[in-house]
Formats: structure tokens, sequence, C-alpha cells
């Protein structure tokens, strides 16, 4: 039975990464930090064969630690401050999370190591941030970066320091730059989610209106639950390498709400929605789309999940949960 241990395992894609290995035979360990974490309970439920390891990625001896008592074939570091907008108040903890995070995660696995016949892999989540301001449309592995926000440098750090292991230690160390991905565990934070959930709300009656910030940049939106495959196919291979991950569409936010209220059987979004400075960022990228050839043919991987499909099942997940809320008489928002 194979090992693996996944950081950030009570994000979006921690969750999705664990039953995929699960499904795949793995035994799934988890880290997780802080005493008592509220979404502890919540991934066990979810996954009752994953096992939680404590560990933080700002303490490198807690990651030795936790990469010891596992002893994984395979480490996927997903953990991270995702949250673009978060990252710009709080710059410092995203570099010691974002970016330091990785150094440690990789020194732990570097000091580790493995079975000699049998060296630990890993798998950097890389983002499409890191192409930022972008220099070429669509973005492909050979694309420069030029990251906008203190997540987007962390994030570039991070990929740095995975190639710079690779190529230094041997590491069967590989990175996904995966464009956005969402999904119904998608945080309400991220804007997919909070217009789905929003929406659905004020289908029922419960809110009237969503406040949003910029509404022009587009993004290439795939499916979460078909992304966290193609980090796995990149453990599969002989060698280590990058990859970008994404569905070669862009939609602009506008887009996103012109689906997302025709779907809810409204003819016109624009009444709904209000213009709320406080979610415009100091420094905006404008445009991602991805040119995910290389994982098309070297992983032959694909999305399954199309961009109406992606809107229809958020929005449906959230109507469902919002209507059992309401009809349990929990107090609105
Ligand atoms: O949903 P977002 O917050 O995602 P963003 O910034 O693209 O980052 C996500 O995808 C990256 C991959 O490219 C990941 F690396 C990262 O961790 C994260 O998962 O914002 C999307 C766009 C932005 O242009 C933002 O300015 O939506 C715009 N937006 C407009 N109004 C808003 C809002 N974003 C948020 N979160 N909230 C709003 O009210």
């Amino acid at each position: 039975m194979k090992r693996a241990l996944i950081t950030g395992i009570t994000g979006q894609d921690g969750r999705h990464l664990a039953q995929f290995l699960a499904g795949k035979g793995y035994q799934v360990f988890g880290l997780i930090h802080g005493q008592a974490n509220p979404k502890a309970q919540l991934v066990a439920e979810e996954s009752p064969a994953l096992d939680l390891v404590e560990g933080d990625l700002r303490d490198l001896p807690s990651l030795i630690a936790a990469v010891e008592q596992v002893q994984p074939d395979e480490v996927y570091n997903l953990g991270a401050i995702s949250f673009v907008q978060l990252s710009f108040k709080q710059a410092e903890l995203t570099a010691e999370i974002t970016g330091l995070g990785v150094l440690r995660m990789l020194e732990a696995v570097r000091i580790v190591g493995g079975m000699e016949n049998n060296p630990i892999r890993f798998y950097q989540a890389s983002s499409s941030e890191m192409f930022g301001k972008v220099r070429e449309t669509p973005q492909n592995e050979g694309t420069p970066f030029h990251p906008r926000s203190p997540y987007g440098v962390a994030k570039v750090f991070g990929h740095y320091t995975t190639m710079n292991y690779r190529e230094a230690y041997d590491l069967h160390a590989s990175s996904g730059i995966l464009f956005n991905h969402e999904g119904p565990r998608r945080g309400l934070e991220f804007v997919t989610r909070k217009i789905t959930n929003s929406l659905a709300r004020i289908k029922l009656g419960l809110q009237d209106r969503i406040s949003l910030g910029n509404l022009d940049s587009a993004r290439d939106w795939g499916y979460a639950g078909d992304y966290v495959e193609a980090m796995w196919l990149m453990l599969q291979q002989d060698e280590p390498d990058d990859y970008v991950v994404a569905t070669g569409e862009t939609h602009t936010i506008r887009e996103f709400l012109e689906v997302a209220f025709r779907i809810a059987g409204y003819d016109d979004w624009e009444p709904y929605v209000t213009h709320d400075t406080r979610f415009d960022r100091p420094a905006e990228v404008d445009l991602l789309m991805g040119d995910a050839t290389k994982a098309r043919t070297k992983l032959r991987w694909k999305p399954k999940v199309s961009f109406e499909e992606l809107v229809r099942m958020m929005y449906e997940s959230d109507l469902a949960s919002e209507q059992a809320n309401a009809e349990r008489g929990l107090p609105r928002r």
C-alpha cells in the first residue's frame, strides 16, 4: 500500500486529493496545524480512513518529525495562504508559509529521504498567479513570470526552490502550475463561490445583492476534482517536471455572473450586483489562460467538467445547502 502525506489537507484541493488517493488504494496522511483545528472534524468525516499528523509549515522540526512518522512514498505540498487579497494585508506571513514553507517541506523530504530504492516523490502546488502581468497568451511552462501580489511572489519562490532541489539533490520534485480551479468546496472568499452562494441566497430571498470588486478580469476556471488527478499523474512519471494544468478557456467575472444568473432563472444580473472598492486589489492580474498541451500529451490528462457544468454544479450545491439551512431555521447571515 502506497503512503501519501498531504499538506493543506483542510483546503479544497487537500480534501479532493485525499479522496482521490484513497480511491487509488493509498494510505493517506494529512498534516494538520494548530490546537483543535476546527476543520479537522470535517476532513475526518469526509475521509474516514485519513490519518491526521501534527505539523506546521513554519516549523521545520515538526515537518521532519511528520515525514519520519509517515514514511511517505509521495508528499503533496498544498498548504499555503492561498487567498490573493489577504496576501496584500499579510505579506510577511504569506512569504513565511506560501514561500518558505515549500523550502522547509523540501528540506524535510531531503533529510528524511525515504528508502534508497524508493526515494520520496514531491509535488509542489505552483500557481498561474506566478504569470501575473502576463507576457504572452496563452501561458505555458516557458512563459516568464511576473507576479502581481505577495502571494504570487511567494509562489515563484516555491516554484524555483522546487526546481533547485530537483537539480541540486536529484529529488523527484514536480510542480503543477495550476490555473484557477473551483467547485462546491471552494472557500466563500473566492469570487466564484461568493457568487454562487450569494445567488442561491438571493433566489431563496435571504439576501438582496452581491458586492464585488473588479468584474473585468478573466480567469481560466476548471473543476478542482479534475485537477487533483493531474497532481497524482505528475508523481507517477519516471522523471520529475513542471506542468501547466488548465482548461485553455478564459472567462471574465461578468461572464461568470451571466452564466450563473441564467442558470438560476434570471434574465439580468446587473440589478443584483454592486461595486465595493474593498474588493479591488492594489495590483490586479487581468487575464489568465493556460496552455496545458504538455499535461495533455505527457500525462494524458484533460479536464472533464466544462465551464457551464462547473457553474451549475456550484450553484446547485449552494442552493441545496442554503435551503437545508433555512429549513433547519439557522439564523440569517
Ligand atoms: O477568486 P479569486 O480571489 O481568485 P484569484 O485571485 O484568481 O486566485 C485564485 O486562483 C489562483 C490560481 O490562478 C490561486 F493560485 C489562488 O490561490 C486562488 O485560488 O479572484 C478572481 C478574480 C480577481 O481578479 C479578483 O480581483 O476575481 C476578482 N474579484 C472581483 N470581485 C473578486 C471579487 N475576487 C474575490 N475574491 N472577491 C470579490 O468580491
